[in-house]
């Protein structure tokens, strides 16, 4: 026997001691063209201008992929005070940014690149319109979140509202209901939002509405595949940061589905497998910003345990591709 020939280990369970498990995998799940497009603008600007690539904010909300983009030279930074003057890129992050960002890059002649999702910038458009149109704005969605701020940055303080709750909508005191607008975060739940809204135009029956929602189609798609599978299953794992705000959604979105083991994880280390025991399915998707290596990663780690058998419950295909900001597209460094 040569030396370096592993010992078995007693306490692996072998193929015939795992128990059965069926996975249920959620399509879609997982990176959104925005995403794609986001990450590409870092990887294309390190291509064209070299390291360092300054990136304010995670490009996405998600760990494995700063830390990727990280490695081949992209540092990240809260805030542009702390991007030095000189040549070097400046991305924005996909979430969008105050209009005083970009306002304070061009001021420092900063090279600045906008990696902002064109559906968080669609946000931003309605938001400008229905301002210059006199309406006062409300925005539903989540105090603090990167998203929320830069859209409530488009325009001057006290013109937009956030409103979080059906509470909130409840107690809004406009200045004149006959001119409100409501815009949305793009990565809401679906049916609290929809609560909100009928809350508030309960209220103001002239409320202006988003002419194509505001909650993004990716957002909409991954709920949907979600609350198809939660029901059906005795566990549900998403994919996903704690601080991104689709992916904390999707976890909401399969309790309330019927799937009350819902859990979000972000890495295959970070499972609690007192939790799963006994369970004979469990469910999978991933948000938006969570790349499909970690899904894989996971399914690994309860192929190691179980006796697992994979199937995937398509609720609707994706055909979206955003195109690359004009300063990254082929022969632009020339
Ligand atoms: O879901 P949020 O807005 O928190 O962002 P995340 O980076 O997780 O995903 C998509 C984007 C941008
Ligand atoms: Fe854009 Fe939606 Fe993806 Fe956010 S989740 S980056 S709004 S497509």
């Amino acid at each position: 026997m040569p030396d370096q020939m592993p010992t078995p280990d007693a306490a692996a369970p072998t193929a015939a001691t795992r128990p059965p498990l069926r996975i249920l995998l959620c399509a879609p799940r997982g990176f959104c063209a925005g995403v794609v497009r986001a990450i590409d603008v870092v990887e294309q600007a390190l291509a064209l201008y070299g390291a360092p690539v300054y990136v304010r904010h995670e490009i996405v909300h998600n760990k494995y992929v700063v830390e990727s983009l990280r490695r081949k030279g992209a540092v990240f930074v809260e805030e542009l005070d702390d991007v030095p003057d000189g040549a070097a890129p400046v991305v924005f992050s996909a979430h969008g940014v105050p209009r005083a960002v970009p306002e304070a890059a061009d001021a420092r002649r900063l090279f600045a690149i906008d990696a902002t999702c064109p559906l968080v910038t669609k946000v931003h458009r309605e938001a400008i319109v229905h301002h210059r149109k006199g309406r006062d704005i409300l925005l539903i969605g989540h105090k603090g979140h990167p998203e929320v701020v830069g859209t409530m940055g488009q325009l001057p303080a006290g013109a937009i509202t956030l409103i979080e709750t059906v509470e909130d909508a409840r107690a809004f005191a406009p200045r004149d209901a006959g001119t409100l607008a409501y815009v949305t975060q793009t990565t809401l739940s679906l049916d609290d939002t929809a609560e909100i809204v009928a809350v508030l135009k309960a209220r103001f029956p002239a409320l202006s509405e988003p002419h194509k929602e505001d909650i993004c189609y990716a957002t909409t798609n991954r709920q949907e595949a979600v609350k198809a599978v939660a029901p059906k299953v005795d566990a549900l794992i998403v994919v996903g940061a704690p601080n991104s705000s689709n992916s904390q959604r999707l976890r909401e979105a399969a309790e309330r589905a019927g799937c009350a083991r819902s859990v979000l994880v972000e890495r295959a280390g970070d499972i609690d497998w007192t939790m799963f025991g006994a369970i004979a399915s469990l469910g999978i998707t991933a948000g938006a910003s969570a790349p499909e290596v970690l899904v894989e990663e996971i399914i690994d780690a309860f192929a190691a345990r179980y006796a697992v058998e994979v199937e995937t419950v398509t609720s609707k295909e994706e055909d979206v591709v955003f195109p690359l900001p004009r300063a990254l597209r082929p022969n632009a460094a020339e």
